[in-house]
């Protein structure tokens, strides 16, 4: 795991105006609020052994173009919660070389045509370190960012990722990554039993099966929102704006013009 200190710069600019603003993004079920200074973007499993042919998701069978419609909303989600400073993490679905924490249950599991610790085109299958098993160029981790290694399809086992979130004071989760139905369910799962609120970002989230992508996005907000709140990126992004909008207008001038 990665998780070296947030510093802004010229290539990372912080909008300090927006930390402690409440912000709401029109969700369903309802209304989501959030306050940036204790909202993490965790980006799940952005992996090529997902997203790209020769890995993991093609090797079980899938069309793995599927996914590849997440990337764009999923890069300008990236890069304004990066302007507004928002805690950034990303998770990577992955296992040790000696595949000490595989379960012998997920090593055997389906028909696979190469199985986790097989040598493929772009590595060894879902093992930590090689190329497939990296995170995709479009959504490559920066300074600063969180890099959470997983043995599982939830963020939270068996992993530092829960004490990440409580040391950063986080409270509240904007869920992106693939699949919709496997790791990202999983996690937003784990994360409300866990007090967390989450907003999943509908065109951020991708699924193999358009079927599956369609379902669990209502399983997450039915029933009031029984594991959180859906949301397409354009209002999350909307929302940002606004608050940038409204907060410049309320700054001195110099502050404003000043470089
Ligand atoms: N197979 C599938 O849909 N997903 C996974 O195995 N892992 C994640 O979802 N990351």
């Amino acid at each position: 795991m990665t998780d070296t200190a947030s510093t802004p710069t010229d290539e990372n600019p912080t909008d300090e105006s927006l930390a402690n603003t409440p912000l709401t993004v029109g969700a369903r079920p309802y209304d989501f609020t959030f306050d940036p200074a204790t909202t993490a973007l965790v980006l799940i499993d952005m992996q090529r052994d997902f997203l790209e042919p020769g890995g993991f998701g093609e090797s079980l069978g899938n069309d793995v173009s599927q996914l590849r419609g997440t990337i764009e909303p999923l890069r300008a989600v990236l890069a304004a919660a990066r302007s507004a400073g928002l805690t950034i993490i990303h998770t990577r679905e992955g296992h040790l070389p000696d595949l000490s924490d595989l379960p012998a249950a997920k090593l055997h599991r389906g028909d696979a045509t190469l199985r986790i610790g097989d040598l493929g085109p772009k590595g060894r299958i879902l093992i930590r370190g090689e190329y497939g098993q990296d995170i995709i160029d479009e959504l490559a981790p920066i300074d600063g960012e969180t890099v959470i290694d997983k043995p599982g399809k939830g963020a939270f086992y068996a992993t530092a990722f829960g004490d990440v979130l409580v040391e950063k004071g986080i409270t509240s989760l904007l869920v992106t990554g693939v699949t919709t139905e496997v790791c990202v369910h999983t996690t937003v799962r784990e994360a409300n039993d866990r007090g967390y609120e989450c907003l999943v970002l509908s065109d951020c989230v991708g699924s193999y099966f358009p079927e599956f992508q369609r379902v669990a996005l209502e399983m997450v907000a039915a029933q009031g929102g029984i594991f959180g709140w859906v949301a397409p990126s354009a209002a999350f992004l909307t929302a940002l704006e606004t608050a940038s909008e409204t907060a410049a207008e309320f700054l001195p001038t110099a502050a404003v013009t000043a470089s």
